[in-house]
């Protein structure tokens, strides 16, 4: 075989490897032997440059950079799309339709609108000669080099080809892809990009190619623009065959529709699935599916009549900010909130947003007086996204702006701001002094899920505060305090409503260990962990003793780590951590399911704290109450600790861990030489290879059940 026909044998057999895998997600070959193919032909074309062609499968990792991009005139226009913003619209836009062509009902064909950039795609006899964005819809730029190097796009037609034919598409990042480069733009300190059609954008106008070719970037084809010698089908659905036919992607959600009841099913369908598609969409595009009816309706403004986008509400709008304040919550977390120039965006008006932490608004780069892209999908709480910085000028003024800093004084009650090593949140120190950290203390310590006090609500809470009746959750039972000769006397107060409050209040005396717990507030603590610490537990003091214990525990360990980071930085070497610190630092409460080092730090913390000590023993004074705790079932398992990893077969955690505490076992969260018995599962992972270093019985749910049943 000819050195030439060998380069073309190659290049058909990667490119159709290129097609099964990026257009039909059905890979032949494996990838080492694509791989195997590809340097094949890359050692033949560098053998042999007198071969070398544009629409060669290695040409796709991209070139030399460029000065900047050329223009190109469209040979039809580039149309853009007729908007409908709601239903009425919709069906506006069919009602016009189904008049002129006077029809009863229309056939359309319904596409996901991809929130992406339209681009075109030239082929002469097949071959990909040029690519262009869409620009002003007549001009746009030649950005050939850069789609290339996009799998997806086919270099070579398949099959029939007509002499030229200009192909239209989207080009978009998938949300992998986008998490991906976020992942590594942030860990390489760039610019991280705000959302996946910024990205896409940023990664087509690379001058650089290379950079766009290492871009996850994808594509749809949705349209034939000009051709010369191609015999258009009758509908827009067979046009979308032919695609397919010639080796493009095109989106496999595209259907037939009928009417507008079709269109709206569909639009609701779509909008169903959005969140599982893999990618952004931002609506639908129907176009009438008969080409002969387009011909008639034409266009207008640019806009053919016989197309519409029907859009979703847009999650994400531009907005300018104009402030960054600071909200102190119940745990004295600070977080910087966006005050934002009132904005429409997800379905309602958004004048404040989250902007999380302050090393969040460092990494994003916001600036007062910035114009920012701001999000709300869903019951989400708005974000604001990141700047948007897309020309010179509004970069220019964005770096004269101060960078916002974070304060050093509560803005609540001035006190000390203090940040826990390795945590982004930033608290104020003052706990129940400040007086937002009390009210959202007293907020949760009677809401429902907690000592649940019905009819103390925020207003009243509010109320007690300012007036200085209430300053700890102690004080809610402290009849010198709250009673009701002091709530009537408060807004809006009649003596019947006090007294349910009052009520309401013994009511709530009798609760359970979790409850309680719970309602303590203390940070990390939520609904499950309480649950478990009073199960491992039982009472309080018990907890209180097992906080105290490991408090000490882990201040050993951190001497022991300081000793050793002391010493290797006098030998100028790694020494091994001894078992001892490499041991949990928090034994007792890190043997409770899911509490790890962090959640036992905070643990400790809170118990340690005088004040919070005092409420507690103030709250027990007053009569608050529980259960004593069962004594301990006894059974087979008696005296015997387990830990639970894997899938158990057809049992839940939950139902595992009660039979197991039933016949008098204990539960860890954590294998340790303490441990007896892990009860292994499918997949279970680090548990398991820890428990068969240290020893520990491993065994299924069937062995549980016979120690379970055996007589020793
Ligand atoms: O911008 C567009 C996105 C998607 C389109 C489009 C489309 O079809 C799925 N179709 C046309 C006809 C135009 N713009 C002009």
């Amino acid at each position: 075989m000819s050195v030439a026909s060998n380069i073309e044998r190659l290049r058909r057999q990667l490119e159709e490897h290129n097609h099964r895998y990026y257009v039909l997600d059905d890979p032949s070959v494996p990838d080492a032997e694509y791989d195997r193919l590809f340097e094949q032909l890359q050692k033949l074309e560098a053998e042999h440059p007198e071969f070398a062609s544009a629409d060669s499968p290695t040409q796709r990792v991209g070139g030399a950079p460029r000065a900047g991009f050329v223009e190109v005139q469209h040979r039809l226009p580039m149309q853009s799309l007729r908007k409908c913003a709601d239903e009425d619209e919709l069906r506006d836009f069919d009602r016009r339709v189904r008049e002129t062509l006077n029809v009863e009902s229309a056939a359309y064909v319904a596409e996901p609108k991809l929130d992406g950039l339209a681009v075109s795609l030239s082929y002469e006899h097949g071959v990909f000669v040029r690519g262009a964005t869409r620009g002003d819809g007549a001009t746009g730029e030649d950005i050939t080099e850069n789609l290339r190097t996009i799998r997806r796009i086919p270099l070579r037609l398949r099959g029939d080809v007509p002499p030229v034919v200009e192909v239209r598409g989207e080009v978009y990042l998938p949300l992998a892809g986008f998490k991906r480069m976020v992942d590594e733009a942030t860990a390489s300190g760039d610019k991280v990009p705000v959302n996946p059609r910024n990205a896409a954008a940023g990664s087509l106008r690379q001058l650089d190619s290379r950079i766009t070719a290492r871009r996850p970037l994808a594509f749809y084809a949705y349209g034939v623009g000009y051709s010369e010698g191609w015999k258009a089908p009758k509908r827009h659905s067979q046009a979308l065959e032919q695609l397919r036919d010639w080796g493009f992607p095109v989106s496999e959600h595209v259907r037939a529709v009928q009417g507008i009841d079709g269109c709206i099913a569909f639009f609701e369908d779509i909008g169903r699935k959005r969140a599982g598609l893999g990618f952004d969409i931002d609506g639908v595009v129907f176009k009438l599916d008969d080409l002969a009816g387009r011909e008639e309706l034409g266009s207008v403004s640019r806009e053919p009549r016989w197309a519409c986008a029907y859009k979703f509400a847009a999650e994400e709008a531009q907005t300018l900010l104009e402030g960054i304040e600071f909200q102190v919550g119940r745990t004295g977390a600070i977080t910087p909130v966006a005050r934002l120039k009132p904005v429409f965006v997800g379905g309602a008006n958004v004048s404040n947003a989250t902007l999380h932490n302050m090393d969040e608004v460092k990494r994003k780069d916001v600036r007062v007086g910035d114009t920012v892209l701001v999000r709300r999908a869903g019951d989400v709480i708005p974000e604001v996204i990141g700047a948007v910085l897309e020309d010179e000028a509004a970069r220019e003024a964005h770096l004269l702006r101060p960078e916002p800093e974070m304060l050093t004084e509560c803005p609540v009650c001035n006190g000390k701001v203090e940040r826990v090593e390795g945590e982004v949140v930033a608290r104020c120190a003052n706990g129940l002094s400040c007086r937002a950290q009390l009210h959202g203390a007293l907020i949760h310590f009677v809401s429902r899920k907690a000592m649940d006090v019905e009819k103390l609500g925020e207003k009243l809470l509010a109320q007690l505060i300012d007036q200085n009746i209430v300053r700890s959750p102690a004080d809610i039972y402290d009849t010198t305090k709250v009673n009701a000769g002091v709530l009537t006397d408060l807004e809006r107060m009649a003596e019947k409503s006090a007294s349910n409050v009052i009520a309401a209040i013994e009511d709530s005396k009798s609760t359970t260990f979790q409850r309680f717990l719970y309602s303590l507030g203390c940070p990390q603590v939520g609904e499950t962990t309480a649950r478990d610490l009073a199960r491992q537990f039982g009472d309080i003091e018990a907890l209180i003793a097992a906080a105290e214990r490991d408090a000490e525990h882990a201040k050993a360990q951190r001497a022991l780590r300081l000793a050793r980071e002391a010493q290797e930085r006098e030998q100028d070497k790694k020494i091994r951590r001894s078992e001892a610190e490499r041991a949990p630092a928090y034994p007792e409460l890190q043997a409770v399911p899911d509490v790890g080092e962090t959640v036992a730090a905070h643990i400790c913390l809170f118990f340690s704290e005088p004040h919070n000590r005092e409420v507690i023993a103030k709250l027990l004074e007053a009569g608050v109450n529980w259960p004593a705790p069962k004594a301990a079932a006894t059974g087979n398992l008696s005296g015997k600790t387990f830990v639970i990893t894997g899938t158990l077969p057809g049992v839940s955690r939950e139902e595992a861990s009660a039979l197991i505490e039933a016949n008098g076992g204990k539960l860890s969260g954590s294998v340790s030489k303490n441990t007896d018995f892990l009860l292994a599962g499918e997949a279970a992972g680090s548990k398991l290879a820890k428990a068969e270093k240290l020893g520990v019985s491993v065994i299924d749910l069937a062995a549980l059940h016979r120690l379970i049943e055996s007589a020793d």
